[in-house]
């Protein structure tokens, strides 16, 4: 009955754990912090998949490794579960929403129980339960109050399946992120938030933190920051301009035509002018249904109306110029309109060559017969007036002044973030806190009325119309102005899932708080997160939104760190056996109970680790976990070599310290496949040195406890060391022990030095003997002679006294 089961042991430990509150926060302040996060889980039907366990095991073994340091760790878990495919499902299968979210979260908080995560589960929140999204409702009511809440018309990303409006970061290659469906452009009034109020902030700030490079420059290129210019291009014999961004205003003298997007307001002033509006109307009818993605696509064929009937002057030289429509332009970046330079912009290029337009060479350097010249490193200025002659970076300053000098253009640093698209017209979201009235226009609900619940409704399809199903309850919609007391109507829009998870952090400082979404203290003592591991596909949602609303509460004055993670780490995926995304359809799912139950949750932890670098993805393989389950089935057998003696013995004591290094090291950078690869060469050495001692298990014991942290603290206990596993202290090494100790010695032949040898210290007179032997200049010297005389004075020199 001496075999490994884990079975038994893990929900043995799970248990006691749970009792002893072993991962509960401590509330003792005098301890150095660390707070570790991972993003909460959006509780789908489909419970826990074997992506889950590789971000939460690695900051599980963070977290545990720093309550063995001494810090008062924070490791909090919860839910961000308002969202679509619950309320999919609960429409489906007519189950109300809340009902679908509670069987499912308490699927998922077994499952993740059943792993032996040290979460403290006192602090669990779920972005769902009003108490909480009191608090998100009345951060938007801040914002609101601020002016960072608008509502406006405009053209938004439209899926036609699951009829919602999508932000552009939910629209993925032309299609909706979460249903692959057809997403058509719709002008539509949506709540909006001005994150474009914090773009220059949120990208100078990337330089107070420490993220990946990888994931400063996603933020960096969503942020999109472009320096250049806007120019007005007077309308010929009108007294109107174009305005247009340029990031090349260097090259004026090479614009030959200009472009408007269709929607630009400029065509129907003039449209008695444009001869030929019935076929630009026909133009922007086909544009309107194209996503951004599919019109500015580079590949994509060019295609476009001329405006005809007017004409543009070039400022810089007065040439008379056409203007077009074309869909390659997006009215919703810079102006709306451009100049196009062919000889020195693809998209340009293309337009030109396919309709005949002329094209000029401004930049020396390529072949512009060929293709547009795009560099701007190089480049010398030509056919440009006063600018010929100069690099491209001095002829933008000269070009720039002398605009601005003739109040025809100006600086300008334009940015690709666009302002966040707030409103969903679903059910299944934070209630938006406000009341329309007549009179008073928006109001917001009174701070005291918060939270605003979600209604009971009958059914959650959306209106034919698109509007939200709340707005068939007419009795919820129709209320009365908190500011005049007459007549008043709720919006009936919801927040987007994003919400929720734009703070959560902030909450699980002090998750119970019904004054305040957190107080000052808790705040000021936890934040910022330390280490905040996720997603690579949360790079430019999640984590921009997040930072953004961190900020807005610290200009207010309720947060003290002007960025909410001081550090973020992102896992890779996790892959099918053959290495394709695991799917449904491919029948490639491992399910993590399955491993659980077969191998044990501490080999699923092993091996999620072990799997290959954590930042890049890695393909299943069945077989590595079983060599996994091999690797504890011999730690646990290290049972019955294990010999009484605190320290290290002499023949492991280099390997040890080598081994507490390594380990140490390599989880703090994430390299968990290295760190076990170690632990597991340690474990070699203990069978083939045929003894453990007492105080070599123990250390490696402790080691591998953030790991396998059931088997650990059930060995700990077999072999009565002392408490429990998770409190001891993390094992320090001496770095002087690390290194085997060499030395040089010299050898002497004849009273002669003929070479040196490298030995350990304190080397056995006979083992030095052999290393001196085996040299060949020694041989050589030895060479038919006879030996008289050896000695040795030890660690120092070999003499040979020879005949
Ligand atoms: C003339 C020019 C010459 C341009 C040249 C580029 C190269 P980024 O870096 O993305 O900011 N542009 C401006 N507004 C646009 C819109 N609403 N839709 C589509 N394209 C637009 O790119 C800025 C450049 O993209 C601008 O500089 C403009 O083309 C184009 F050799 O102006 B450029
Ligand atoms: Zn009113």
């Amino acid at each position: 009955n001496f075999e490994y089961n884990p079975k038994e042991i893990e929900k043995k430990w799970q248990d006691i754990w749970d009792e002893e509150e072993a991962f509960k926060t401590s509330t003792d302040r005098s301890k150095p912090k660390y707070y570790a996060l991972v993003e909460f889980p959006y509780p789908s039907g489909q419970g826990l998949h074997v992506g889950h366990p590789r971000p939460y095991t690695a900051l599980d073994i963070i977290s545990r490794k720093r309550r063995m340091e001494g810090y008062n760790v924070l490791f909090p878990m919860g839910w961000d579960a308002f969202g679509l495919p619950t309320e999919n499902f609960a429409i489906k299968n007519k189950i109300h929403p809340r009902i679908v979210t509670e069987n499912n979260v308490s699927r998922f908080k077994n499952q993740l129980k059943s792993l032996g995560y040290s979460f403290d589960w006192s602090r669990e929140i779920n972005t769902t339960d009003p108490e909480y999204y009191k608090w998100t409702q009345w951060i938007f009511l801040k914002l609101f109050e601020k002016g960072l809440a608008y509502k406006t018309e405009m053209p938004i990303n439209w899926c036609t399946q699951c009829k919602v409006g999508l932000a552009n970061e939910e629209v993925v290659n032309g299609v909706c992120e979460r249903c692959g469906g057809e997403v058509v452009r719709k002008v539509k009034s949506q709540w909006m938030l001005k994150i474009t109020e914090y773009a220059e902030k949120l990208l100078n700030d990337l330089d107070l933190v420490d993220y990946i490079e990888k994931v400063k420059i996603s933020q960096k290129n969503w942020i999109g920051r472009s320096e250049g210019a806007e120019v007005d291009f007077n309308i010929k014999d009108t007294d109107d301009f174009i305005r247009i961004f340029t990031t090349r205003p260097d090259t004026l003298f090479g614009a030959t035509y200009m472009v408007l997007s269709p929607e630009h307001p400029l065509i129907d002033k003039y449209k008695e002018k444009i001869t030929n509006y019935d076929e630009v109307l026909e133009y922007r009818e086909i544009a309107s249904k194209k996503s951004d993605f599919e019109r500015t696509e580079l590949s994509k064929e060019k295609t476009g109306v001329p405006l005809k009937g007017i004409s543009a002057v070039n400022p810089v030289n007065g040439n008379n110029i056409p203007v077009w429509i074309s869909d390659y332009v997006l009215m919703t970046y810079g102006t709306g309109a451009i100049m196009a330079v062919p000889a020195h912009d693809e998209r340009d290029f293309e337009f030109a060559k396919k309709f005949s337009l002329p094209i000029i060479e401004v930049v020396k350097g390529g072949n512009v017969e060929e293709a547009a010249y795009t560099d701007t490193e190089t480049g010398i200025l030509v056919n440009s007036g006063f600018l010929n002659g100069l690099e491209v970076k001095d002829a933008k300053g000269k070009i720039i002044n002398w605009l601005e000098e003739k109040k025809i253009g100006k600086r300008k640093v334009n940015y690709k973030l666009r302002d966040w698209v707030f409103s969903r017209q679903r059910y299944w979201g934070e209630p938006i806190p406000l009341v329309y009235c007549e009179k008073c226009g928006w109001v917001p609900i009174p701070e005291e009325e918060l939270p605003l619940t979600l209604p009971e409704v009958e059914n959650y399809v959306p209106t034919e119309t698109g509007e939200s199903p709340l707005a068939n309850i007419r009795d919820w919609v129709e209320t009365t102005c908190p500011k005049c007391g007459g007549h008043a109507e709720r919006e009936t829009d919801t927040m987007p899932q994003w919400a929720g998870s734009s703070w959560y952090f902030l909450r699980y400082t002090d998750p119970h708080n019904d004054k305040a979404f957190a107080s000052k203290e808790d705040l000021d003592y936890w934040l910022p997160v330390d280490w905040y591991n996720g997603g690579m596909e949360h790079t430019t949602l999640h984590l921009l939104y997040s930072r953004f609303w961190h900020k807005f509460l610290y200009d207010l004055g309720y947060v003290s760190t002007p960025e909410p993670y001081q550090k973020r780490t992102s896992h890779g995926m996790i892959l099918g056996e053959n290495n394709e995304k695991m799917s449904k359809s491919r029948g490639n799912v491992v399910n993590p109970d399955d491993i659980v139950n077969e191998f044990g949750a501490d080999t699923l932890r092993t091996y999620e680790m072990f799997i290959g670098a954590f930042d890049q993805s890695a393909a299943w393989s069945q077989q590595g976990v079983k060599g996994c389950r091999r690797f504890l089935d011999r730690v646990w057998k290290v049972q019955d070599i294990i010999v009484d003696g605190d320290s290290f013995s002499k023949e492991l004591e280099v390997k040890m310290h080598q081994t507490i290094k390594k380990v140490s090291l390599d989880f703090e950078q994430m390299k968990f496949n290295t760190a076990i690869a170690a632990m597991m060469s340690l474990i070699n050495d203990f069978y083939s040195n045929g003894k453990v001692t007492k105080g070599e298990i123990k250390t490696f014991l402790i080691l591998l406890n953030p790991v396998a942290p059931h088997i650990t603290e059930e060995m700990w206990q077999l072999l009565k060391f002392e408490g429990r596993i998770y409190n001891q202290k993390w094992p320090v090494w001496d770095e002087e022990k690390t290194v085997e100790d060499t030395i040089e010695i010299a050898i002497q032949i004849n009273g002669k030095l003929r070479g040196t040898a490298l030995i350990s210290l304190n080397e056995e007179k006979e083992s030095v003997k052999e290393k001196v032997m085996s040299i060949d200049k020694i041989k050589e010297i030895l060479e038919g002679k006879t030996i008289i005389k050896e000695i040795y004075v030890p660690n120092k020199i070999y003499n040979i006294v020879i005949k």
